[in-house]
């Protein structure tokens, strides 16, 4: 592992224990205290890389159900959301890499449709979901792009995810129209149900990958550049000698 990919993994480290500190008083996972121990025991969980994934959308098309779903392998339709900021994380093997997805869900918030930039700062991945029940919601996916851009950092990882998709009877958004629109904006589509877990594996790790692919593209390139530097400088340096300035 690379100097610049340890530095990364310290900062994240550090920054998920900033955040684990910041949402223990609103988060509902949180609501029994975790020890010193458990904190820690899940900050510095062993991994290649950790990957920070933001969940968006309307409010009602499955966020935290898919969080749920993937998380944790559970359906809860009656998931009770509180206001702020929730994740839960999961590690995923990757071509024989340990990628530990942090995965934040807005959990209410965008019913106010403010989900403050912060929420996207340090976003490697963000999945922009709406349900193919609730056409309004597809309407709105341009609108979440525009966050996107706004808030996060451009070369942030998306994928377009429409949920509900086992509601044949319902739906409204077919499945030919979503995916013109994603392949018109060239981010990848996927329709899912929660309920049925159907495509959700898929999605979380199609995201995953992406990213992954875009920081070894980017890390080689700086490993090139490394050595381009060091060379450079062999040529240019002086003989070593003692003695001061
Ligand atoms: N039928 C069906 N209902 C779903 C599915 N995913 C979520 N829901 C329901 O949609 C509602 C909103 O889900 P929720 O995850 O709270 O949406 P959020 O507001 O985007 O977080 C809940 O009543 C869920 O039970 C799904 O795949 N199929
Ligand atoms: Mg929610």
């Amino acid at each position: 592992m690379g100097l610049r990919q340890r530095l990364e993994r310290e900062v994240n480290k550090i920054e998920s224990y900033k955040e684990y500190l910041r949402n223990r008083s609103t988060n509902r996972h949180f609501t029994k205290p975790l020890s010193r121990k458990e904190v820690l025991q899940e900050i510095h969980a062993e991994y290649d890389y950790s990957f920070k994934l933001l969940l968006i959308g309307d409010s009602g098309v499955g966020k935290s159900c898919l969080m749920l779903r993937f998380a944790d392998g559970v359906y809860d339709k009656s998931i009770n959301y509180t206001i702020g900021l929730d994740f839960k994380s999961r590690t995923i093997v990757l071509d024989g890499k340990r990628i530990k997805l942090q995965i934040w869900d807005t959990a209410g918030v965008e019913r106010f449709h403010t989900i403050s930039s912060s929420c996207y700062r340090g976003a490697h991945g963000i999945i922009v979901v709406y349900d193919v029940t609730n056409l309004e919601s597809f309407k709105n996916v341009m609108k979440w792009l525009r966050e996107i851009d706004r808030y996060a950092c451009d070369d942030v990882n998306k994928i377009l995810v429409g949920n509900k998709c086992h509601l044949t009877t319902q739906k409204v958004v077919e499945y030919a129209t979503a995916n013109e629109l994603a392949e018109n904006l060239g981010i990848p589509f996927l329709e899912t149900s929660a309920k049925k877990a159907t495509n959700v594996e898929q999605a979380f790790f199609k995201l995953a990958a992406d990213i992954k692919a875009r920081m070894e593209a980017v890390s080689g390139v700086e490993a090139q550049s490394e050595q381009t530097i060091r060379l450079d400088w062999n040529e240019i340096s002086p003989p070593k000698s003692s003695g001061s300035f």
